[in-house]
């Protein structure tokens, strides 16, 4: 089935020329009829395959599916691909609790996205969005630093097809250059927790490839006038996100520094039951906004945030 799939397009993927039916099925140790049927599920799959008299030869890799989105992908995630689902959240929450771990969601379209705060998420045919299961032997307190590293992961991938990302505080990649801010992605991440440690994880990254039909917001299709290359982005997005958990998590901090479009601007945070206006000066462990107010300096850990003006720098 689909492992032996898979091993068959890494064989014709490592291969300039073409590798033949016999030579696949020595390799695999399975039948001539059984290569044949897995290539023409690849070929269903969307994967272009010439075949000749010398063999079959991998031409084409297609965007979607879970076989191409595994084929050369650097991080130990099992994906699971659908063209329509209703929230790849929810189905990550589901695995999770079946007991997955280091897998991933993956989906074409949503017809019930999910927001924070039960909001909801537009996800036309076309987007990205993708879910991550993870089981981090960490304190639940230290979920912050996981959005903020979907968030970095996600501003990088998109920073590497040469579109100027930037972070709004906590969890919002805009694009800000050439007009007013435009929400291009947003993260929502669920847990469960016991006393002293994660259970498990989902990271959830919605990232708009049409624009969305949102006010404010916009899609890598609309900002590159471009094919989307959707397939290695998820890739990079995944590898990046994975290079967090192999290092120092504290070091997604200075990335997201780094990354961070709110930092410096006059803000205006809504947290629960109350409201902060002032200067946001800072992020810290795990996830903290420091905002200088009149006469205070604050910390707000959960919030919505607006940015009001660039502060002035005098
Ligand atoms: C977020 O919430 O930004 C988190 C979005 C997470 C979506 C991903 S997709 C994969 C996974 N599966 C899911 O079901 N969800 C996750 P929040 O900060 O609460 O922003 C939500 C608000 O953004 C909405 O109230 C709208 O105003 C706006 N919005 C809705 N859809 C949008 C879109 N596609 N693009 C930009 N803004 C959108």
């Amino acid at each position: 089935m689909s492992h032996s799939r898979r091993r068959i397009v890494r064989a014709l993927a490592e291969r300039d020329g073409s590798v033949s039916g016999p030579m696949l099925a020595e390799k695999l140790s399975v039948s001539r009829a059984a290569v044949w049927k897995q290539i023409e599920e690849l070929r269903a799959e969307g994967f272009e395959i010439e075949s000749d008299e010398s063999g079959y030869r991998l031409v084409g890799i297609p965007d979607r599916g879970s076989t191409a989105l595994s084929l050369g992908l650097d991080a130990p995630f099992d994906v699971e691909y659908h063209e329509t689902i209703d929230s790849t959240n929810r189905r990550a929450r589901e695995l999770a609790e079946e007991g997955a771990t280091d897998a991933v969601v993956v989906a074409n379209a949503q017809t019930a996205g999910r927001g924070r705060l039960n909001r909801s998420w537009e996800s036309p045919p076309g987007g990205v969005y993708v879910s991550i299961v993870c089981r981090p032997d960490r304190p639940p307190a230290e979920v912050p630093l996981y959005t903020l590293a979907g968030a970095v992961a996600t501003t990088r991938a998109v920073r590497e097809l040469g579109l100027d990302a930037r972070i709004k505080w906590p969890n919002d990649v805009l694009l800000v250059g050439g007009g007013p801010e435009r929400k291009l992605a947003g993260i929502l991440t669920e847990m469960k927790g016991e006393t002293d440690r994660i259970a498990w994880l989902v990271i959830g990254i919605g990232v708009n490839v049409d624009e969305p039909g949102v006010q404010g917001a916009t899609g890598l299709r609309t900002e590159l006038d471009d094919h989307v290359p959707v397939r290695t982005f998820v890739q990079r997005l995944l590898e990046s996100f994975e290079s967090f958990r192999r290092r120092e998590f504290e070091s997604v901090l200075s990335d997201w520094r780094d990354y961070a479009h709110t930092l410096g601007q006059r803000v205006r945070v809504e947290t629960a039951g109350s409201e902060v206006v002032g200067r946001a000066v800072g992020i810290e462990s795990p996830g903290a906004l420091v905002v200088e107010t009149d006469d205070d300096t604050v910390r707000i850990h959960a919030g919505d945030c607006e940015h009001l003006r660039r502060a002035s720098t005098g």
